[in-house]
């Protein structure tokens, strides 16, 4: 009788997208466009391994939209995934962190999906060498949407008809992912059936499938918020982080792990359950992180894994965006800890 071979069989992310054509999950224009995010994430993933031996770590010497210090690598990144992006062909719009307004890509050759992104998120924490990522999401094409034509940066009824058509609620999203760049380099993405995770095997320069349908557990024991803020939130909020450290019956309090970067904090998260926060205080009444590129992208990997994703009143994937750069506050991870937070009664009676 034949022995079985028992072939080790690795499947990339390449043969992985393939399939989902092929069984009519994705269409093969969304496949190219996700092959060539993988590519742009891949360059910057060597771009960051390398940053202080090439030079580019440190700031750019110029602010963005945010009002923040660009790094060099931002810069860097931003045109990584720019350019993989207009090279895909199948392409419409890119509303990137990182630029102004929604940019179009050339009429010569493209396609229709809306593609947002943060190209280095947490990169403050790249001259230290601590985790950062990429993280993006796909729409539905639009092509009544003339974004910035002209190019003066300036947005006329044309293109403002564009940033209305990016500014999607996260429902909407096709496809949604990010790439995190720390001890190893992860790409995790959902089409829309479960969360799938890819290792990037550096001996052939491949995305490894290593985990499948990952669920988010239920509950967990760590709670990832900067407490250095802590005076400045309100009291609802106070209350819950001090319920969580408090021992109780166990003698376990929560764990508090924060690296200050989204993507990190996202992944640990994850994979081990819990809470990541970023609530609004009184210095930021919308929080810090962006709806389009970072909430929503999140919140629709979180939901693929059953966990949830809160501004801490609503689900943050119905909320439409007003601009491209909009800030919500943000409450995403395990059901349990997520639901106890929204429906802790507001102490001061003013609702967050
Ligand atoms: P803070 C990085 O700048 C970022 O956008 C997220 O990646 C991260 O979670 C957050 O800001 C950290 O902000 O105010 O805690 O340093």
């Amino acid at each position: 009788e034949s022995k079985k071979s028992t072939r080790f069989e690795l499947i990339t992310l390449t043969s992985w997208l393939l399939k989902q054509e092929q069984a009519g999950v994705i269409d093969a224009e969304l496949t190219i466009v996700l092959s060539s995010i993988s590519m742009a994430c891949k360059q910057i993933a060597s771009l960051v391994q390398r940053a202080s031996i090439s030079n580019l770590t440190g700031v750019q010497g110029a602010v963005n939209i945010q009002g923040e210090d660009q790094k060099k690598l931002d810069v860097v990144s931003n045109e990584v995934f720019s350019n993989c992006l207009r090279s895909s062909g199948r392409t419409g719009i890119i509303a990137s962190e990182e630029e102004d307004v929604p940019v179009a890509v050339e009429e010569s050759y493209s396609g229709n999906y809306i593609v947002v992104f943060d190209p280095l998120d947490g990169s403050s924490n790249i001259d230290a060498a601590v985790s950062t990522g990429s993280i993006f999401g796909i729409y539905s094409p639009n092509d009544e949407c003339l974004p910035d034509i002209d190019g003066d940066a300036t947005l006329d009824s044309a293109e403002q008809k564009c940033v209305v058509s990016v500014c999607q609620p996260g429902s909407n999203l096709l496809a949604a992912g990010y790439c995190m760049y720390s001890s190893s380099v992860i790409f995790v993405l959902s089409i829309g059936n479960g969360v799938f995770s890819f290792s990037l095997d550096p001996m052939y320069g491949e995305f490894v499938l290593t985990q499948e349908n990952i669920q988010i557990p239920k509950s967990g024991k760590i709670y990832s918020f900067n407490e250095g803020n802590y005076q400045m939130w309100d009291d609802k909020l106070k209350k819950y982080i001090d319920d969580l450290k408090d021992p109780g019956p166990s003698g376990k309090p929560y764990s508090a792990r924060y690296i200050g970067s989204l993507v990190g904090d996202f992944h640990r998260t994850l994979l081990y359950g819990g809470i990541y926060g970023y609530p609004r205080d009184s210095k930021s009444k919308n929080g810090k992180l962006r709806l389009l590129y970072e909430c929503a992208p999140m919140s629709y990997l979180v939901e693929q894994a059953g966990g949830k994703g809160s501004d801490g009143h609503q689900r943050v994937l119905d909320i439409v965006p007003v601009e491209i750069h909009q800030r919500v506050p943000l409450y995403i991870g395990s059901v349990e800890e997520v639901e106890k937070l929204e429906n802790k009664p507001s102490i001061s009676g003013i609702s967050p």
